[in-house]
C-alpha cells in the first residue's frame, strides 16, 4: 500500500475517485502514462500498468505505447507545467495527428510540486515562487490552441463535479482519436480557487460540439484570467481518422491514399 502524500483539500482525490469509477467500468485493456509532478502520483494509487515519463515527456512515451500496443487504451495524466509548458511541443504534435491516446491535464494553474511557481495557465498578476511581485504573463488558452492544432475531443470539467467529470472522463476515453480532458484541479495550497470556480463554473447546455466555430466561441468566453462564466463539459468532438490508421500499413482501415485525402477533406 503507497502512502498517499496529497495535500487535505488537493483536487487531484476528486479526479483519482472518478477515474477509479470509470476504469472499473472498463473492460478494455489500460495502461496509464504520467509526467512528473503532484498529478503524476495518481498512478501509484491506481492499480493498473503504468508509466513514470519525465518531465513534460508523458505524451510521446504514450505514443509509443499506443503504436506498439493499438489494441490499448492508453491515458495520460499530466499537469498544467508538464502539458501547457515544458511538454507543449508534444501535446501540439498528438493533437496534430490525432493519435488514439487521452490526455487528462490536471490544471491547477500552478507548479504544485515544486512548490508555487508560475505557469502558462497562471493569471497575469500571480503571486508565487518565482513571482513575487506578479507575473507579468497573460496566460494561455490551452483549449484553443489544441483545437487548431487539430484534437478531435476537448473537454473541460471540474473534478468537484464528480458525475459531470466521470460522464466526461468515459467519453474521452471511449472517442477513436485524440482527446483532451482539462481538469479545473484546485491546489489547495498554492493557488486555492474552489471559491472562484465555484462561483463561476457552469455546464454547457444546447451547446453542439461538432460545430467548430460555436466551440471556439465557448472557449475564448473565459481567458483564464477574467471573471467570466467558466463553462465545463464537450466543447468540440470530430470524426476523423486517427495516426494509426495512417500509420500502419500492413492494418490499413482505408487506403493510404483514401486516408490522406479524407484527411485534407476534413480541413476544408
Ligand atoms: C526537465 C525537468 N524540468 C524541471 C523539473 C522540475 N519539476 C518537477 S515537477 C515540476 C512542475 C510540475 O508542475 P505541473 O506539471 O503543473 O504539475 P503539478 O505538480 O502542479 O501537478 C517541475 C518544474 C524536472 N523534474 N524535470
Ligand atoms: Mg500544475
Amino acid at each position: 500500500m503507497i502512502r498517499n502524500d496529497w495535500c487535505p483539500g488537493c483536487g487531484n482525490f476528486g479526479i483519482l475517485n472518478s477515474v477509479k469509477a470509470v476504469l472499473s467500468e472498463t473492460k478494455d485493456e489500460v495502461i496509464l502514462v504520467a509526467g512528473i509532478g503532484q498529478h503524476a502520483k495518481i498512478v501509484d494509487y491506481l492499480n493498473v500498468p503504468s508509466f513514470y515519463s519525465l518531465h513534460g515527456r508523458a505524451i510521446p512515451a504514450a505514443e509509443g505505447i499506443k503504436l506498439a500496443k493499438p489494441g490499448t487504451k492508453v491515458i495520460v495524466f499530466s499537469g498544467d507545467g508538464d502539458a501547457y509548458g515544458e511538454g507543449i511541443e508534444h501535446l501540439i504534435f498528438a493533437a496534430k495527428r490525432n493519435i488514439d491516446i487521452t490526455v487528462v491535464v490536471h490544471n491547477n494553474r500552478v507548479y504544485a510540486l515544486t512548490t508555487g511557481q508560475f505557469t502558462p495557465t497562471s493569471p497575469y498578476g500571480f503571486k508565487g515562487r518565482s513571482t513575487p511581485a506578479g507575473s507579468p504573463e497573460i496566460p494561455l488558452n490551452p483549449l484553443e490552441l489544441i483545437l487548431s492544432s487539430g484534437a478531435t475531443f476537448i473537454a473541460r470539467g471540474y473534478p468537484v463535479k464528480a458525475d459531470h467529470f466521470k460522464s466526461l472522463l468515459l467519453e474521452a476515453i471511449q472517442h477513436k482519436g485524440f482527446s483532451l480532458v482539462d481538469s479545473l484541479q484546485v491546489c489547495f495550497t498554492f493557488f486555492n480557487q474552489y471559491d472562484l470556480y465555484n462561483q463561476k463554473v457552469y455546464e454547457l447546455q444546447g451547446h453542439d460540439p461538432a460545430d467548430r466555430e460555436a466551440a471556439l466561441k465557448k472557449m475564448r468566453e473565459w481567458d483564464y484570467n477574467s471573471d467570466a462564466p467558466i463553462a465545463i463539459g464537450k466543447f468540440y468532438q470530430a470524426d476523423k481518422p486517427t495516426f494509426e490508421d495512417r500509420f500502419r500499413p500492413d492494418k490499413p482501415k482505408v487506403s493510404r491514399e483514401e486516408g490522406i485525402a479524407q484527411v485534407l477533406r476534413s480541413y476544408i
